[in-house]
């Protein structure tokens, strides 16, 4: 897993902020300030990442990266993305120097702008750091940008974090975020594939979430989603396997969230690997990772 947007985390000390930040957070990219090491962590990274896909990434993930060229090497231009995108789903990618509060990354999203991080990890950091960078944000979200159906949901998530902002449910919301934009899984005609951008930007997890016997692999439930806390250090106890884009949308734009958060409040949360008798298993997980300690066990 790559990032961290627990929403206590976003508070900002406004001397580490850059001088040329806006309103609502957004920085010039000053692609011409990256180094070339800069350009060379990310060709390590693309290529680490584009050999897995064939096996892993769900088609339109695959069909995104070349759609946008994102393959002609070194840290994309922000402007020259956008010039594609724009045309295929009308989103564009805004440039940040860090997690920006809720209230703005909802705002950005609900009107089809996604914030992406300027800045590109340190040479040993490149399996694991926490911030969201231009790597995780560019290459994990950005493709599945370019599929219309997902492209809505994500504009609709946006949305209804606006409409959330009163009912003290943030956790919630960010589950959902969570479990589906950053770490879910897809049923295809060709088995279980991958749409998360956290996972499609991790070597390690992009097989783990798949192979491993150690996760739960549960059908999506907007509810049970939810309710289920998550992880932020280290490969998720439970991954949410949806049908298609289409039922996620419809799931998020067919609820009604008030009494939703009613309930939600009323209930628990569910740990990382609580398995309520209610859900639907496609596999329930041995825990063998977690068990052995985690972030990259070695477990026999
Ligand atoms: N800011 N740049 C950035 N990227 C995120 O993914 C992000 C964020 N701020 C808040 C946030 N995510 C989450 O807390 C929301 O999903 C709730
Ligand atoms: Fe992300």
């Amino acid at each position: 897993m790559t990032d961290q947007t627990d929403s206590q985390e976003t508070e900002h000390h406004l001397q580490d902020l850059p001088d040329d930040i806006a309103a609502d957070f957004t920085v010039p990219q000053h692609w011409e300030d990256y180094t070339p090491e800069q350009h060379a962590i990310w060709d390590r990274l693309y290529t680490r990442q584009e050999k897995l896909l064939p096996n892993y990434a769900e088609q339109s993930f695959i069909d995104g990266l070349s759609k946008l060229n994102l393959h002609r090497g070194g840290i994309p231009k922000f402007d020259d993305l956008n010039e594609e995108l724009e045309k295929l789903t009308g989103w564009t990618i805004v440039p940040v120097p860090c997690l920006v509060p809720d209230d703005i990354f909802f705002e950005h999203l609900a009107n089809r702008r996604f914030p992406a991080g300027n800045f590109i990890r340190r040479l040993d950091q490149l399996d694991y750091i926490q911030e969201p960078d231009v790597f995780h944000d560019v290459f994990g979200h950005v493709p599945m940008l370019t599929n219309p159906v997902f492209a809505d949901y994500m504009q609709a998530y946006g949305e209804g974090g606006l409409r959330s902002l009163g009912f003290d449910c943030l956790k919630n919301l960010a589950a959902l975020y969570w479990y589906t934009v950053e770490f879910g899984l897809v049923q295809t005609d060709q088995g279980l594939r991958i749409y998360g951008a956290g996972i499609l930007s991790s070597a390690s997890e992009t097989r783990f979430c798949v192979e491993d016997p150690s996760p739960n692999r549960l059908k999506f439930d907007l509810e049970r989603v939810m309710r289920t806390d998550y992880r932020i250090d280290d490969f998720q106890q439970t991954y949410f396997v949806i049908d298609s884009y289409e039922s996620l949308f419809r799931a998020t734009v067919d609820t009604d969230f008030a009494p939703l958060y009613e309930r939600l409040h009323k209930a628990p949360r569910w740990q990382v690997d609580y398995i309520d008798n209610e859900a639907e298993l496609l596999h329930r997980g041995t825990q063998a990772y977690a068990k052995a300690g985690g972030r990259f066990a070695k477990v026999s």
